[in-house]
């Protein structure tokens, strides 16, 4: 993409709304643009990233086979006045209602639409485990909503929901969606924590939240400061196996780690006080089992091995795909801008143009990003006639992990230079060299 072409309305000052880093500099790098109170537009940068975060969430889920579908955000009452939530939701569910005069809702969730859609296709257990998923906005009407698209009103999330013939079944789903999920926040260039939560409006006391540590978190976390040691890595994972599942869960929650709604002092106490931390997290996604509260309330059985009617077994399992976005931006940005992770950057890398116009500098431009395009990268091309110092302001701002900077003295050398965005360190190459380089960087990101 040519930056003289893009669609990037970035802003000189601070806006004096924001009050957190991610929101401020979502707003000033031209990412989003409020509508209304915690409903966003994405603009073209903005909606790069949250694409390249689904993109993730979609992978990490085909790997564990789970199977992706799409419901819609419009959902009828008589589906919420069957579990009893309807009116148990409050006034956080957005109630419509369509020129026939019936009762419709914007979907906080989707627990009661995907029973329906089991109960009407399902009949026997031969047909279990069975997990679906998707990735689709959601409206719930915050009483706060802040801080940008963390605390959004409308947002954007990915929820699965499994079903099992039994508990052991379905803490086997519960686990392995908890390996799936570490999966893909460290993809993301994040370390989320799992801890104990509470069930809240889903239902169910079996649940965690996974949590980034953040001070401008919204939830309180206590935990042994020993977990910010493990990571789930490049480990082979075999989805299948119970055992393999089971232990990644038990390696990541045998530590304290809870959230303020599930804190208790005496069993605190048990861990070492050096290892004791109270800090602030952000809930980037939390899972789920409820047993059999929805399929008991809405009919959803099948016929078990013994030809007998049973319940299913019932989980559900969310990742805030919008607010990783924020989320990201509040673990990797300095005083200049956003810092992107290789793993979800809107471009993989900025070219920056020190004068336009001279035809040596501008063809050399050309040449790399062709190259780049070639090799299947995306770069953007700041090809506006503008000082050098506006440019690097703006590649700082928007974060883009590498820049290569051409001039014409390099060019006369044969050399650009190459720079990494979070070290700030440079290196002079050939344009050959570089695109070599950048072809090996993102080569290792899976
Ligand atoms: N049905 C279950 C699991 S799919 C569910 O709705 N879970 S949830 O309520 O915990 O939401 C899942 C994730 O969505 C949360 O962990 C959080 O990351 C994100 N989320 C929830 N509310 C908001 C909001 N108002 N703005 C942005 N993200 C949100």
């Amino acid at each position: 993409m040519r930056l003289s072409r893009y669609f990037l309305p970035v802003l000189k000052e601070d806006p004096a709304d924001a009050q957190i880093a991610s929101h401020r500099l979502m707003l000033r790098a031209g990412m989003i643009r409020q509508q209304a109170a915690g409903i966003y537009s994405w603009l073209p940068l903005g909606w790069k990233v949250l694409k390249n975060i689904e993109a993730i969430v979609y992978q990490e889920q085909q790997r564990a086979g789970h199977i992706p579908m799409l419901m819609p955000t419009i959902q009828p009452a008589e589906l919420w006045q069957e579990s009893g939530r309807y009116d148990d939701y409050g006034k956080e569910m957005l109630r419509l209602s369509d020129r026939h005069g019936r009762d419709m809702l914007y979907g906080p969730t989707n627990e009661e639409m995907i029973t329906d859609i089991f109960r009407s296709a399902v009949n026997s257990y031969r047909d279990l485990p069975l997990t679906l998923y998707h990735i689709q906005w959601k409206f719930r009407d915050e009483t706060r909503p802040r801080f940008g698209v963390m605390r959004g009103r409308e947002f954007y999330m990915k929820d699965g929901y499994t079903f099992d013939l039994t508990e052991d079944d379905a803490k086997h789903a519960y686990n392995r969606h908890l390996v799936t999920y570490l999966r893909t926040y460290e993809r993301m260039g994040l370390q989320a924590i799992p801890m104990k939560a509470e069930g809240g409006p889903i239902g169910g006391d079996y649940t965690h939240e996974f949590l980034i540590l953040a001070d401008t978190g919204e939830s309180g976390v206590f935990y042994d400061a020993r977990i910010e040691d493990i990571r789930l890595g490049d480990r082979d994972i075999v989805y299948d196996d119970r055992a393999q599942c089971q232990g990644v869960l038990d390696e990541f929650t045998s530590l304290y780690a809870r959230t303020d709604d599930t804190h208790d002092e005496d069993v605190f106490a048990g861990t070492p006080a050096e290892h004791r931390r109270e800090a602030r997290g952000i809930e980037v996604g939390q899972i789920f089992y409820f047993g059999t509260k929805y399929s008991d309330a809405m009919g959803a059985t099948v016929q078990g091995p013994d030809g007998k009617p049973v319940p299913v077994h019932m989980g559900s399992h969310g990742i805030g795909v919008s607010r990783l976005v924020g989320a990201i931006i509040e673990a990797s940005h300095d005083e200049r801008g956003i810092v992107w992770p290789e793993g979800v950057t809107p471009f993989h890398a900025g070219i920056v143009n020190l004068r336009q116009g001279d035809a040596a500098t501008d063809s050399a431009c050309e040449g790399i990003y062709a190259e780049l395009t070639k090799e299947g990268l995306e770069p953007l091309y700041d090809d506006r006639d503008e000082r050098a110092g506006a440019k690097f302001a703006t590649m700082d701002l928007i974060g883009l992990p590498w820049r290569i900077t051409v001039g014409p003295r390099g060019v006369q050398n044969g050399k650009v230079e190459l720079t990494s965005r979070r070290t700030g360190e440079a290196e002079e190459m050939s344009p050959e060299q570089a695109v070599a380089r950048l072809k090996d960087i993102y080569a290792l990101i899976v």
